[in-house]
C-alpha cells in the first residue's frame, strides 16, 4: 500500500487552541516508521496552507471564525481530492472541522468512480450541526452535517461537488448529542451506534454489518477517527473529552476489522491536542491504532481484497 500522510494544523474550530501540534506530535510519535516496517510506502505529502476567503457576516452571533474555517475547507478539500483515488491518504489534524474538507474532496474523487462513498464516523459526537443549529460556535461540530448535504452551508461554505449520501454514514461512539442533531441525524438517515448500542450489543457485530453492507454494495470507505472517540482514561490529549469512551481493545478491534475488510480507502486522525497529552500517550495510541489498521496484527489473518 502507498500512504500518503497529510498535515492539517487546523485548530480555529475548536474550542481551545493547540489541535495546531497534531501533525506534528502523530509524525513524533512515528507514524511514518510505523507504517514502514508494516511494508508500505509512505510519502509525506507535507502541510495544507489555507487561502484567506472573504466570508459574509453569518445570522448566527455564536459562531467563530468562520471565515478561517471556509479558507481552511477549500484548501483542505482541494488537497484531499488531489492525494486520494491510489494508495491511501492519511489525513492528520487538526481539529473536526478539517473532515468538511477531507470528506468533501474524497467525496469528490470517488464520484469519478462506480463505487459509492461510505464514511465510518468514530466520535463521541455526530458533528451534524449546520450554521443555524451550533450553540457553541465551534465549526468542528458541523463537518458531517456540510459534507453530507444538509441545508444552511450554501453562501458560505464552498458549494459541494459531490454530497455523501448521509444513508451511507455509520456513527459509532457517541454519547454527547445535541437535541437538533439528534433530530437532524434521524431525518438524514444516518446510522448510528451510541454507546449505549456498543455497551449492549459489542462492537464487533455492529461493525460486521456495516462493512458487509459496504462490501455488498460495491463501496469505498472512508473512516474519520476523532480522539474522544476513545475513552478519556487512555486518550487525554483532546479538548472535548467525554467519559465512557471506547476501550483500548474496542479500538484496536475496530480497526483490526477494517484492515480485514480491505474496503477502507482514506482516513482523518482528528482533534490530538498534544497541549493536552501525557508524555505523548495519546499520539502513540494513534500511530499504533493506525498501524493496526494498516495491518499490524497479534497473529496472521486473511486479508479481504476487492
Ligand atoms: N456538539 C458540541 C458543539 O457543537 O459544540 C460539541 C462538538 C464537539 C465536536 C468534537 C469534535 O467532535
Ligand atoms: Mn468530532
Ligand atoms: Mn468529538
Ligand atoms: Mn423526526
Amino acid at each position: 500500500m502507498h500512504c500518503k500522510i497529510l498535515g492539517i494544523p487546523v485548530q480555529d474550530g475548536a474550542g481551545r487552541m493547540g489541535c495546531e501540534m497534531g501533525p506534528s506530535a502523530l509524525r513524533t510519535a512515528g507514524l511514518v516508521a510505523a507504517l514502514g516496517e508494516l511494508g508500505h510506502q509512505v510519502t509525506d505529502l507535507g502541510t495544507v496552507v489555507p487561502a484567506r476567503q472573504d466570508v459574509r457576516l453569518h445570522g448566527n452571533p455564536a459562531l467563530r471564525a468562520l471565515p478561517e474555517i471556509v479558507a481552511w475547507t477549500a484548501a483542505i478539500s482541494e488537497a484531499a481530492y488531489e492525494a486520494c483515488g491510489d494508495g491511501m491518504p492519511i489525513f492528520l489534524g487538526g481539529d473536526h472541522s478539517m473532515a468538511a474538507g477531507t470528506l468533501s474532496g474524497v467525496a469528490r474523487r470517488a464520484a469519478e468512480t462506480d463505487r459509492p462513498l461510505f464514511v465510518l464516523w468514530l466520535d463521541a459526537h455526530p458533528d451534524f450541526h449546520t450554521l443555524e443549529t451550533s450553540t457553541s460556535g465551534n465549526l468542528h461540530g458541523v463537518p458531517l452535517a456540510y459534507a453530507s448535504g444538509q441545508p444552511g452551508f450554501e453562501g458560505y461554505f464552498p458549494p459541494l461537488q459531490a454530497a455523501i449520501d448521509p444513508t451511507r454514514i455509520c456513527a459509532m461512539g457517541l454519547r454527547s448529542v445535541d437535541p437538533a442533531e439528534r433530530e437532524a441525524l434521524h431525518h438524514a438517515g444516518v446510522t448510528v451506534h451510541d454507546m449505549r448500542a456498543l455497551d449492549e450489543h459489542g462492537l464487533a457485530p455492529l461493525l460486521r454489518t456495516f462493512l458487509e453492507r459496504v462490501a455488498t454494495e460495491g463501496g469505498c470507505l472512508h473512516v474519520s477517527l476523532d480522539v474522544d472517540f476513545l475513552d478519556p482514561a487512555i486518550a487525554p490529549a483532546v479538548g472535548t473529552t467525554v467519559p465512557g469512551g471506547a476501550t483500548f481493545r474496542e479500538a484496536h478491534l475496530a480497526m483490526e476489522m477494517l484492515h480485514d475488510s480491505g474496503l477502507v480507502t482514506s482516513l482523518d486522525l482528528v482533534e490530538l491536542n498534544p497541549f493536552l497529552d501525557e508524555r505523548g500517550r495519546t499520539a502513540t495510541l494513534l500511530v499504533d491504532l493506525t498501524a493496526s489498521l494498516l495491518g499490524r496484527r497479534i497473529m496472521d489473518r486473511p486479508t479481504r481484497s476487492h
